[in-house]
């Protein structure tokens, strides 16, 4: 049976040791994402405050982050054990999310237990953290998900793009250029109309998990969802427009965004995923809130960016690795493994091939950079032989420092990168939210074109320095009679 709702989520986690009850007062100012930073550096728990301040009294007291920061409570997301690896974790991902499984629409839910509109909407009802010393706003939505739909097809797309409070009723969002959420916004703009969305907060984990993946245009992540969990997602319609929401979520909100530039508001700044403050400040589309609904006590859901690896570094290298082999295994052969490694916030891409022609390396590049994912993963590209373990950072490091001659194995590529990265300054970038920068490919594999060589025993590349099949066999057969302890 799948996590029917955020509350059983936190009650597994419970169990398994894996959630801090926060019953002592808390200020959403700055300590509350301080405590969230030290916990996601400690490796330690979720987190659910229950005592906010300023909040003791509002519609919404409570606030949950970081249930998914750690690969062992992703694993129990997926109702898996929790000592399951990061890599396998990559490969039953793209199993079940290959099998998609179609929303149920029912008549209602807990989530329409209280329904708020109007003149009666006040967001500032919930503990929404003012996360980061330099950003611009308390900031509502961090880790749940947008719901939009194209205005001419039948496409409803749940993605996670940040929102800022700005007053009672309106909200900052912003989507980088590409985005499904933006492609949407096109569509309604084109026709100068207004473009309904919802969020849709705190439910099973499979929520901010499937909407901060890449999905091809056109996929309904509700299908993704449904099949990661091995069920249908339970969605009601909702009350001021025909956008589809979890009905057993916390918090939905409701409304439009205003395609007019003139109602545009400055947003951010905001502490990145990169690590960084990188994009500027600037007016960005409002999200005006028509409509909340909630179950009663409701519970916030959110998330920290910044320095990796955190809560969105982890569930996204997951997701990015999963969707980067896909595009892979449709378009060549011969790829074994990829690790969109969460320590660098996706810009290095770990891929593994079975290196068995000229040319299969740059392939890899060329189809990685040829992808929509490529604007925000895999600026740099590092493409390795089967006999290293492209999930051991140890390994990675050795064949970059030796199977890797700069002269012939970096090859530079000019392109789209993402607006948050630092390394090109705002004066440079196209516009606010482009950048034009370069890639680079690492061609860590041995050459397959060199001439065999005496010095080398015969071989095209220098033979490895580890004791040989044989005496390593003995060696293990042996091992309990010598008497060491490992
Ligand atoms: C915590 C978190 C915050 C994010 N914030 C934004 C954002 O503000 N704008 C954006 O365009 N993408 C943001 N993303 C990345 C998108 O969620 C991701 O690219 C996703 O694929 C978007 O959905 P789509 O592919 O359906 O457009 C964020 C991801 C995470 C995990
Ligand atoms: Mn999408």
């Amino acid at each position: 049976m799948a996590i029917k709702d955020l509350r059983e989520w936190i009650k597994q986690l419970e169990e398994q040791n894996e959630v801090a009850i926060i019953k002592e007062k808390v200020d959403w100012n700055l300590e509350l994402g301080g405590i969230t930073q030290e916990t996601f550096d400690r490796g330690g728990p979720a987190l659910l405050f229950e005592n906010i301040k300023g909040h003791e009294n509002t519609v919404g007291r409570k606030f949950f982050t970081g249930g998914l920061a750690s690969f062992s409570r992703i694993a129990l997301m997926l109702g898996l054990t929790k000592d399951t690896p990061y890599r396998e974790l990559i490969d039953i991902w793209r199993e079940r999310s290959k099998k998609r499984i179609k929303p149920k629409i029912v008549k209602t839910g807990p989530v329409k237990e209280n329904i708020i509109k109007g003149a009666d909407v006040d967001m500032f009802q919930f503990p929404a953290p003012f996360w980061h010393k330099l950003d611009g706003h308390r900031y509502i939505g961090t880790f749940d998900g947008v719901v939009t739909k194209d205005r001419d097809s039948d496409w409803m797309n749940v993605g996670l793009y940040r929102r800022a409070i700005h007053n009672k009723n309106q909200l900052g969002i912003t989507f980088v250029v590409g985005q499904h959420a933006w492609l949407h916004w096109r569509s309604y703009a084109k026709k100068g109309e207004n473009v309904p969305i919802a969020v849709a907060v705190g439910w099973n984990p499979i929520l901010p998990a499937v909407a901060c993946s890449h999905q091809g245009i056109g996929t309904n992540e509700y299908d993704v969802m449904g099949g990661l969990m091995g069920e249908p997602v339970e969605l009601v319609k909702c009350e001021t427009n025909d956008l589809l929401v979890p009905a057993s979520a916390e918090i939905v909100y409701e409304g439009y965004l205003d395609t007019n530039k003139a109602s545009f508001m400055m947003e951010g700044p905001f502490g990145e995923y990169t690590g960084y403050y990188c994009s500027v400040p600037h007016t960005r589309p409002v999200f005006n809130v028509t409509c909340i609904t909630h179950r009663s006590d409701p519970i916030l859901r959110g998330t920290l960016e910044g320095v990796p690896i955190n809560e969105d570094h982890h569930i996204e290298a997951i997701g990015h690795s999963a969707s980067i082999r896909d595009l892979l295994d449709e378009r060549m052969k011969g790829v074994t493994a990829v690790n969109v490694d969460p320590s660098t916030a996706w810009s290095n891409v770990f891929v593994q091939i079975d290196n068995s022609y000229v040319g299969q390396v740059q392939q890899v590049a060329a189809n990685i950079w040829s992808s929509m994912s490529s604007v925000m993963v895999g600026k740099n590209v590092f493409v390795f032989d089967q006999d290293i373990d492209i999930f051991d950072l140890n390994k990675v490091m050795w064949a970059i420092g030796y199977r890797l001659n700069p002269d012939r194995d970096i090859v530079k590529f000019p392109g789209w990168i993402s607006p948050l990265d630092p390394s090109i300054h705002p004066k440079d970038a196209v516009h606010e939210a482009v950048k034009l920068g370069d890639r680079l490919l690492f061609d860590c594999t041995k050459p397959l074109d060199w001439p065999r060589t005496d010095e080398w025993f015969g071989e095209r590349f220098a033979p490895l320095a580890y004791p040989d099949d044989e005496t390593m066999k003995i060696v293990r057969e042996n091992w309990k009679k010598y008497g060491i302890k490992a």
